[in-house]
């Protein structure tokens, strides 16, 4: 057992190094409430990770009828005991005193408390009446990726067969509508290629826009293993700051935020320059290899050294190391999702992996990575802009699957167009056509762009707004209904990372007062709503967790993501299992396409792909012509300036991220004292030089403006590009003395109280890391908020 003394100040622990394709070393973390051992322990109750998506194993410790503690499970493939600050802090939250215990009902403009037939009840009666008079197309729901998988598939069906509406998002689309779609553009269909064993295997690893170190802190923990182990690996990372990933690198480039397609198609450029291509990997699994050639012929190094400001040397170092690896390994992340010209930069990585043959054996690992715990699953399950089990909703044999497995008719699922994305939701919202938006697991008030437009949707007398969470948030203070939420710990269900790996989470405690797991409040409204199948039974057939995982295990048959080799038995057996898993495969799969490309075939895919520049959706017999074989397609791209850029009036460019120790919107990790107090308060990030030029110094209070709004931040000063300004976007305003943002007040605490309503044309993610700023004075820092705020919190950074 190793002890958790300082996991704030050193988010990953101490070293177990290993050598290159030996197993990594298991170390086992454990943290207790003050004064407890594991002799006080009465039950640990199996689960994994809710607060990122790296999937890693833990018990819960449990005594009088509480959550105590946490310790990682050792015979875990994922984590191997391991676990990070946030999980090993954050679960106080559960405990917390201010958690919504009862449902809440908006009467003459406050929110009052009621009973569960009250609340359900208006919601009910709201969506009958909407179904009535203005059809399905006016309710939409807004869900997570911090669910269980028997939730959101609960919800897809009850949303697209039973309400019949084309809208249900997910905050994934925040968050990793990117990976999907940078998947589907090269693969036919999502489903992750690599495993995180590749990092055991790999020679080379290239983190693209990943901050690996401070997002996925076991991971980081695994290749710091490797770094100190015999044979390690040479690391590329490509951010604009120097973050703890970038310090370890063999080669760290920091290009102008929005020029990552540039810096990849000089990438691309430079080994088919070189000759690094595997034509025989090429000319037996891809198409499309002479236009990406042709594509990337002009973009030399130089070229793209003007347009990403990074020294052309570099960019050639990293094409070698890219290029001379025998076994490449790769992730990418939000400086990629987020920002300008998202999938079509991810593409060019899924496309360094094709040309080099780096795909499907041990150490060829392609990781488009997830961000939330359960984002595959609200991919999978259709709870997002897809339809369920990866089908393509252009298909008319894949909705007539749906509509038999369902047994409804086929025109009862939404399919003229393609599922409605998140930002059209709340675009409909805005213009009157979506009249009750049903929010589940996500505070869109503070995590959506430019919120003052955010908070006057919501606010809107005409929208119905049911919001379904654990605490009384800045979205649930919009609400006209509140439903009190079950989280992790309280209830259980499944939960997949983002190496395909699936784990069980069982319920430990019961949940506080009367809230409800978000399976037990769907199936309720599917109830009360009567929905039913054409035969005139009920349309929702499944009554808890492990029949609702039963029903997915059938609509998961057959499809790249099968379930249907899984059981909750199996997953209570000492560790998650990789999908898919089959008959065939009872133990899982490691990697996809070991032996080629399996989903692109045109009857097979989930997407037939769409314009890298534009977004437009191509054709079923476009692709057909193009990919009759179903092989990847390599999709060239060419870059583009971004939208919104540094000007005279708004000088840098801003973007935003994340911080070691908190999670989103801070509902939890703000509730945990150790993480809040390693970072209580938000702040802004300049380059030493940056600063000096605008007579900054570190703890100045200064206001960073957008077009759109600002925000009162402490600076610091860290190694990073000049011209970029950096907001962590985690504060909000439930923990302000006013407890939310006054209307009509002046700069605000939370970052996209400036970023912009504007889209990657392909995956419609939202662009929040690209976007103009200014960094101007308020008020000069004291000594001691110099002290505080000049350097990084706990050393993590
Ligand atoms: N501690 C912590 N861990 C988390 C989360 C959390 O909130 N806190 N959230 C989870 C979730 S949901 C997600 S999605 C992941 C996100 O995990 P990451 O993607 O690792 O996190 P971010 O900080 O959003 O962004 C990563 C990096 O992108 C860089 N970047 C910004 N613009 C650009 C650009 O134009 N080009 C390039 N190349 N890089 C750029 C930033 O400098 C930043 O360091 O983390 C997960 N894990
Ligand atoms: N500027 C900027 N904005 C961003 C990002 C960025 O990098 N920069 N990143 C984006 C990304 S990648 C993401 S993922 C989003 C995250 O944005 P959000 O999803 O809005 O953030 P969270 O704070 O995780 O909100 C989750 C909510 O669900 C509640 N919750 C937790 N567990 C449960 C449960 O079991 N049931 C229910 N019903 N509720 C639960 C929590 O209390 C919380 O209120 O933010 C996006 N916004
Ligand atoms: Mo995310």
């Amino acid at each position: 057992m190793v002890s958790d003394d300082d996991r704030i100040g050193d988010p990953w622990g101490t070293r177990t190094p290993y050598d290159r394709g030996t197993p990594w070393p298991v170390r086992t973390d454990l943290h207790l409430a003050p004064g407890l051992t594991e002799a006080d322990v009465e039950r640990w109750v199996q689960s994994a990770s809710l607060l990122h998506s790296n999937g890693d194993a833990m018990d819960i410790a449990v005594r009088g009828g509480r959550i105590v503690g946490v310790r990682g499970r050792a015979t875990d493939r994922v984590n191997h005991g391991r676990l990070g600050p946030k999980d090993l802090y954050g679960w106080q939250a559960n405990n917390s005193p201010d958690r919504l215990t009862r449902p809440l009902v908006r009467e003459n403009g406050r929110l009052v408390s009621c009973d569960w037939d009250t609340a359900m009840d208006r919601i009910t009666s709201r969506t009958r009446h909407l179904l009535d008079e203005r059809g399905p197309g006016s309710i939409g729901f807004y869900t997570t990726g911090q669910l269980f998988l028997e939730e959101y598939y609960t919800l897809a069906v009850l949303a697209r067969a039973g309400i019949g509406t084309n809208h249900l998002d997910g905050n994934t689309r925040l968050c990793t509508a990117t990976a999907a779609e940078a998947l589907k553009e090269s693969f036919g269909c999502d489903g992750q290629p690599g495993s995180y064993e590749d990092i055991d295997h790999c020679d080379a690893l290239a983190l693209f826009g990943h901050n690996m170190a401070e997002t996925q802190t076991v991971l980081w923990a695994r290749v710091l293993d490797r770094l100190a182990g015999g044979d390690p690996p040479a690391l590329v990372c490509v951010d604009p700051r120097t973050t703890p990933v970038a310090r370890k690198a063999t080669v760290h480039l920091a290009p102008r935020p929005g020029t990552n397609v540039a810096l990849l198609n000089a990438l691309l450029h430079e080994i088919i320059r070189t000759g690094r291509v595997d034509r025989a990997y090429v000319d037996a699994h891809t198409v499309g290899f002479e236009e990406l050639a042709a594509r990337v012929e002009p973009c030399t190094a130089r070229w793209a050294s003007r347009i990403c400001d990074v020294p052309a040397p570099g960019i050639e170092r990293a094409a070698e190391i890219i290029g001379g690896a025998e076994r490449l390994t790769s992730t990418v992340l939000q400086g990629f999702y987020q920002s300008h010209q998202a999938t079509a930069a991810a593409v060019q990585v899924n496309n360094l992996h094709l040309i080099r043959g780096m795909l499907g054996s041990p150490g060829r690992g392609l990781l488009q990575m997830n961000g939330q715990p359960s984002a595959e699953n609200t991919r999978e399950c259709g709870a997002d802009g897809d339809l369920p089990g990866f089908r393509n909703w252009q298909n008319d044999r894949h909705v007539a699957e749906l509509a038999e497995l369902w047994n409804v008719p086929p025109e009862r699922i939404p399919h003229y167009a393609p599922p409605t994305h998140a930002m059209q939701i709340f675009r409909y919202a805005e213009q009157g056509a979506v009249r009750m938006l049903w929010i589940t697991g996500t505070n869109p008030a503070v995590s959506l762009p430019e919120l003052d437009r955010i908070r006057s949707i919501l606010g809107q007398e005409r929208l119905f707004v049911v919001v379904q969470d654990l605490f009384a948030t800045e979205t649930a203070q919009l609400a006209d209904v509140v439903l009190p939420a079950a989280t992790w710990g309280e209830k259980t269900g499944t939960l997949t990372n983002a190496d395909r790996t699936v784990h069980l989470s069982d319920k430990a405690v019961e949940p506080p007062g009367e809230a409800r797991a978000d399976l037990d409040i769907f199936l309720d409204f599917a109830r009360r709503m009567d929905f039913r199948d054409r035969s005139g039974g009920p349309l929702i057939t499944w009554h808890d967790p492990e029949s609702a995982f039963a029903a997915w295990q059938r609509c998961s048959a057959g499809r790249p993501c099968d379930y249907t080799g899984l059981s909750y038995d199996r997953l209570r057996a000492g560790t998650g299992i990789q999908w898919p898993c089959t008959a065939d495969a009872p133990d899982g799969t490691a990697r996809l396409y070991t032996e080629g490309i399996s989903f692109a075939h045109p009857d097979t895919c989930e997407s037939y792909g769409k314009d890298l520049v534009t977004g437009a959706v191509d054709e079923p017999a476009e692709y057909r012509s193009l990919n009759p074989d179903g092989k990847a397609v390599l999709k060239a791209a060419e870059y583009r300036p971004p939208q919104e850029d540094a000007s005279a009036g708004f000088p840098l460019q801003m973007i935003t991220g994340r911080t070691v120790h908190h999670f989103h919107t801070r509902t939890k990790t703000g509730r945990a004292p150790e993480l809040n107090a390693a970072a209580p308060e938000v702040w802004a990030e300049l380059s030493g030089l940056e600063a000096a030029a605008l007579d900054l110094h570190p703890g100045d209070l200064v206001e960073v403006g957008t077009p759109r709004g600002s925000v009162r931040a402490r600076l610091r000063i860290t190694p990073m590009r000049d011209g970029v300004v950096f907001l962590p976007f985690h504060y909000g305003y439930w923990d302000t003395p006013a407890g939310h943002r006054p209307a009509g007040d002046g700069p605000g605490r939370a970052a996209n109280e400036g970023t912009v309503t504007d889209w990657d044309p392909v995956s419609k993610q939202p662009l929040f890391k690209t976007c103009a700023a200014r960094v101007t004075l308020v008020e000069r820092g004291t000594p001691a908020a110099r002290h505080r705020t000049g350097t990084p919190v706990g050393g993590a950074r």
